[in-house]
């Protein structure tokens, strides 16, 4: 087989990229290890920066987001019993989309069919070759027969525990990481949410988050120890738990019910630079990582192969290298930016055993500091709404 990108992975970036680069006549192949229905049914990122929305939509990937998103035009954050809202709106005129990956992940599959995209599922062993040449190509056993793929381009969209990266050396490959000792219990349950918009609580027993999908599906996760066990946690006890974690004007509303779905997910940030090599080129999870609570993962997956479609259709279209030679530090420019606001998020709205009640205190001066100040919440907001590309 011959394409001009072999994309590595199926998720939200590749899925994008095959997109964007198919509206810009440019051909790829995706190639994705899970099966589609695996894929489509995972449960991860709630929300779209404005941006994010509008370029789904630009690239006709979603009217689905106009219907059934929910524009929100700010957020809560709750301390000390109490609760104060960032108004987006008023303060930077943005908006965010509440609008599940789940969905934008059906969205991507259905575009990519409708334009007969080329996205091969359960593809197994996918290898890199000769990523430093001007001939790069891939293997991958489907229904146990190998095949190979010859290629311009590789992009690397297949997430933090994907292959690609591995394919840059380690002589040329620089990571930075922040390993934080909590994760995040979430629960999915069919019951309204607590509130119209988000709630993120900061509590002597830890962080809280009241989020939703729609107003009959809601999405709360707490703090919880790195080494939970899952099996600890039956619905009651994280009821409960999250009850006390709220101030009263949101817990006296909070309705519970059977969760449908319950994960444990741990909480890092990581970076990989450079983020193309030779022919490489990595977007997403497979360069960076970052904690949810900035809601950025998934926007910066998005934002990502907007800067690598214009870039390779440049390439294609009039024979320049000049974007793919700035890609990694034109990405890597705005993937630093939102790494820092999701650890200043995380270290805000969280309570670190090793920060003992001074860092506890230093907590809600800051949070009162953000309650009172435009300036601050005018920061808080632009960050949280989506930076300009
Ligand atoms: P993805 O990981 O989504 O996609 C990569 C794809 O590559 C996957 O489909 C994988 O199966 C495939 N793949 C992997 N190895 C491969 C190989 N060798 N060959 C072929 N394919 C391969 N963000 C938020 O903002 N809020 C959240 O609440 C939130 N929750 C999350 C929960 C979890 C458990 C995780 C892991 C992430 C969460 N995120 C959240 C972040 C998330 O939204 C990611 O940023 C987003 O999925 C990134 O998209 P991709 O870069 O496309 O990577
Ligand atoms: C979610 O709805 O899953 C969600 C929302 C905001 C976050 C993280 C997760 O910061």
């Amino acid at each position: 087989m011959r394409t001009k990108v072999a994309i590595i992975g199926g998720g939200p970036s590749g899925l994008f990229l095959s997109q964007l680069l198919d509206l810009a006549g440019v051909e790829s192949t995706v190639l994705e290890v899970r099966s589609r229905d695996y894929v489509m049914g995972r449960i991860r990122a709630g929300v779209l920066e404005q941006g994010s929305a509008e370029s789904l939509r630009a690239a006709g990937v979603s009217e689905r987001i106009v219907h059934d998103g929910f524009v929100h035009e700010g957020i809560n954050l709750a301390f000390s019993g109490g609760m104060f809202r960032i108004d987006f709106a008023g303060l930077v005129d943005r908006t965010v989309i509440v609008y599940g990956q789940t969905e934008v992940q059906k969205d991507l599959f259905a575009a990519r069919d409708a334009r007969a995209g080329i996205v091969i599922d359960e593809a197994d062993d996918v290898r890199l070759h000769d990523v430093e040449s001007d001939a790069p190509w891939v293997t991958f056993r489907k229904d146990g027969l190998e095949h190979r793929i010859d290629c311009d381009f590789i992009a690397g969209c297949d997430g933090s525990h994907g292959v690609s990266q591995t394919a840059i050396p380690g002589q040329v490959l620089r990571t930075f990481e922040r390993v934080y000792p909590f994760g995040w219990l979430g629960v999915l349950s069919e019951t309204p949410p607590v509130n119209d918009e988000l709630i993120y609580a900061n509590h002597e027993r830890g962080f809280a988050l009241c989020s939703m999908r729609h107003e009959a599906l809601s999405r709360y996760y707490i703090q919880c120890p790195i080494d939970t066990d899952i099996g600890d946690w039956d619905d009651d006890r994280f009821w409960d738990e999250l009850r006390a974690r709220l101030p009263p004007a949101a817990s006296d509303g909070l309705v519970t019910g059977p969760s449908i779905e319950k994960s444990i997910t741990p909480l890092r940030s990581y970076v990989a630079e450079p983020m193309s090599f030779g022919k490489l080129y990595l977007a997403g999870d497979a360069a960076h990582v970052v904690p949810p609570t900035g809601a950025k993962g998934l926007n910066l997956a998005l934002t990502d192969v907007v800067y690598l479609s214009g870039a390779i259709a440049e390439f294609y279209e009039h024979g320049s290298t000049a974007a793919l030679d700035g890609y990694s530090d034109t990405a890597l420019r705005r993937v630093w930016k939102a790494v820092r606001f999701s650890w200043w998020m995380t270290t805000l709205m969280h309570r670190f055993a090793d920060g003992g009640e001074f860092g506890f205190r230093l907590q809600e001066a800051e949070l009162d500091y953000l309650s009172s100040s435009a300036a601050a919440q005018r920061a808080l907001a632009e960050n949280y709404t989506g930076l300009p590309l």
